[in-house]
């Protein structure tokens, strides 16, 4: 006898789990499980693992309950932040610097890509400080040297930041938060708190900035950038998202694409149209071979190529037990280890293909992009072979998919509200200042199945119909996206003044700009804004405010210090990682506000999210004088 699915308010989810029943332990069950709160004393920071006089269990003004080095609570809140922003930062960069590595190979005619985006390569080239006008196989290869400076280089700049505001890096200046290379920041983060080194909560606090500066004005630019260059500038696409029949397919071999790194995607969706491997599928009885993404490979995919995407973050159990997967192909980041758990009740193959993740109960092909088709056919054809194995009668594929239509990187913003003749943000911010839009929020980051799904959903609705324009990226984006918030009809959602702006050029109310290194898409946007004009003279006096509701992942934290060290504030969803200490708490909250302009903040629902975004958005524009 089955017992009860889990709760989840994730519909999609809910219903394929209730079909599988106590089969298998899902997450959500294991979060049931649990219970809803995580572990009391590891949740707000004050658990200090970095040595073995420890673990200590400390407590803020409590004497007796310092560490036994004698760390105070502060301390180690502000070590345990610093270790996030350091593994967040790896983790986005070490992406970055594998595409740097890809665009090295491929300028030097080791891949079968190209460069596809030649309108932005000599912007890119400016960006990084290389001569723009030269010949152009000398400035790629210039490019691709200077795209991996950004991650080795030891002492200096990293050139990318000086794309921000004149005001904002004479602040970085000043301040010392300048990164010099990823690498280095990453590992003197790391360095600095471990046992006996820093002590000093705002020291260390100000490193996190410096290393989340080299996260999203380095690493992560250098993954949206290079990208672009190798696999096109996205530009508005229609598609769909979310579990349905025309996102997995009943008569064709499905593989699933998940992770975060879009070559491995990029080959396959090549090797997918194969004449041979079509051939191979049908030969099995399919019709050919269908990817459908998950998580930040499937925003890649979904952005630059259309391909749908079945889940974000919280779906990636249902779309296996959909049982019409044939292969789960992933690379590195937010695969759960359950994956494998569920295909194994399945005839479902999880193909790791990356030396820096493997999985129990995988298969392994590994991916080497100067290898890229036939790796991309040798995971095909170990997907067509399993079609057979299909199970039909446990087949249950709930129509639930949306149309959206996405791809709004900065430079489609910029074209689509300033006209293809006048490409600016003119006229964003003129509809701003005279009041047509009220500013602008960025909804980004994870979903989470201990919070309540619908925040993200309601908070988007609550801003729009306050004419707040909604830009979003991650697995947030793909909620909007499944509650039908990227089509443009959601328009007539949008309060009057707003809506009128959006029915002019046929934008949906929300902007999906892409995965989470295009976060750093939001940062150029705001730079964009600024040097427009009329808008103040920083990112801090913009009328824009940046939140991660159901943030999950390290990576999060990461881009949230990197916002706020940018002068954009943020609102994060509930637990966050340093609430046991006032001290510690009180100079993200506080301190860095009068520091960096922006600060943290803390919301649970979300009336509280939209009340906080609202009231900040009004208040900058009291400051610049243009509140009515
Ligand atoms: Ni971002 Fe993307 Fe999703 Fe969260 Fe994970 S996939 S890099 S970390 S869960 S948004």
């Amino acid at each position: 006898k089955k017992k009860a699915a889990p709760k989840v308010q994730n519909e999609t989810a809910r219903v394929i789990y209730e079909r599988l029943g106590d089969e298998v332990l899902t997450t959500p069950a294991r979060v049931e499980r649990r219970g809803t709160t995580p572990c009391l004393f590891g949740k707000g920071g004050t658990c200090c693992r970095v040595c073995n006089m420890g673990p200590c269990q400390v407590v803020e003004g409590v004497e007796e309950l310092r560490g036994v080095c004698g760390a105070s609570a502060a301390t180690v809140v502000a070590r345990n932040f610093g270790r996030m922003v350091a593994g967040g930062a790896s983790a986005h960069s070490d992406h970055g610097r594998q595409v740097a590595i890809d665009f090295y190979e491929t300028v030097h005619g080791e891949t079968p890509f190209e460069v596809k985006d030649k309108r932005k390569l000599r912007v890119v080239a400016q960006a990084l400080g290389v001569n723009p006008d030269q010949e152009e196989q000398a400035l790629l290869q210039e490019m691709a040297e200077a795209a991996l400076r950004v991650f080795n280089q030891q002492e200096g700049e990293i050139p990318l930041l000086n794309r921000a505001p004149e005001k904002r890096k004479q602040l970085w200046r000043e301040l010392g938060v300048w990164p010099r290379g990823v690498d280095r920041e990453v590992v003197e983060l790391l360095h600095r708190t471990t046992i006996g080194v820093d002590q000093d909560h705002r020291n260390i606090f100000m490193a996190c900035a410096r290393t989340a500066l080299a996260d999203g004005w380095g690493g992560s630019m250098i993954a949206t950038e290079f990208q672009d260059l190798l696999f096109g500038n996205p530009g508005p696409i229609k598609a769909r998202v979310n579990i349905g029949l025309s996102v997995i397919r009943e008569d064709m071999v499905n593989v699933a694409v998940h992770g975060h790194e879009p070559v491995l995607a990029e080959a396959l969706a090549i090797a997918a149209s194969d004449p041979e491997i079509v051939e191979e599928a049908k030969k099995v009885g399919a019709k050919g071979v269908n990817l459908a993404g998950i998580c930040c490979t499937g925003n890649e995919v979904l952005m630059r190529r259309g391909i749908p995407v079945a889940g974000s973050f919280l779906q990636q159990e249902a779309a296996i037990a959909t049982g019409a997967l044939e292969a789960v192909v992933v690379d590195v980041q937010c695969i759960m280890q359950n994956v494998a758990e569920i295909a194994r009740h399945f005839h479902t193959a999880v193909i790791t293909t990356n030396p820096r993740a493997r999985m129990e109960g995988a298969i392994h092909i590994e991916f080497d992009a100067r290898k890229a088709l036939e790796c991309a056919k040798q995971i095909l054809r170990e997907a067509i072979a399993r079609f057979p194995k299909r199970d039909k009668s446990r087949v249950d594929i709930p129509d639930h998919s949306v149309d959206v239509v996405v791809g709004f990187s900065h430079e489609t913003i910029l074209y689509m509200l300033g006209g293809r003749f006048r490409a600016s943000y003119k006229p964003l911010n003129e509809n701003i200042i005279n009041g047509k839009i009220l500013g602008v929020a960025a909804i980004v980051g994870c979903d989470n199945f201990r919070v309540d799904e619908e925040v993200h959903v309601e908070l988007a609705k609550e801003l729009i119909a306050n004419n707040v324009l909604v830009l979003t990226t991650g697995c947030a984006a793909t909620g909007l996206g499944r509650a039908g918030l990227l089509r443009p009809e959601a328009a007539e959602l949008a309060g009057d003044s707003l809506r009128e702006v959006l029915e002019a050029v046929g934008c949906p109310p929300v902007l999906h700009m892409g995965s989470c290194v295009d976060n750093s898409r939001i940062l150029i946007a705001a730079t964009e804004m600024v040097n427009t004009g009329g808008l103040g003279e920083d990112i801090s006096d913009l009328p824009a405010v940046g939140c991660a509701p159901q943030w999950m992942s390290e990576k999060a934290i990461t881009i949230g210090q990197y916002f706020v060290a940018s002068g954009a504030t943020v609102v994060f969803g509930p637990d966050f990682p340093t609430l046991k200490s006032q001290v510690a708490t009180d100079f993200l909250f506080h301190e860095m506000e009068r520091i960096f302009g922006a600060g943290w903040r803390v919301a649970r629902k979300a009336g509280e999210f939209a009340a906080i975004m609202i009231d900040h958005i009004q208040a900058k524009r009291k400051a610049l004088g243009i509140d009515k």
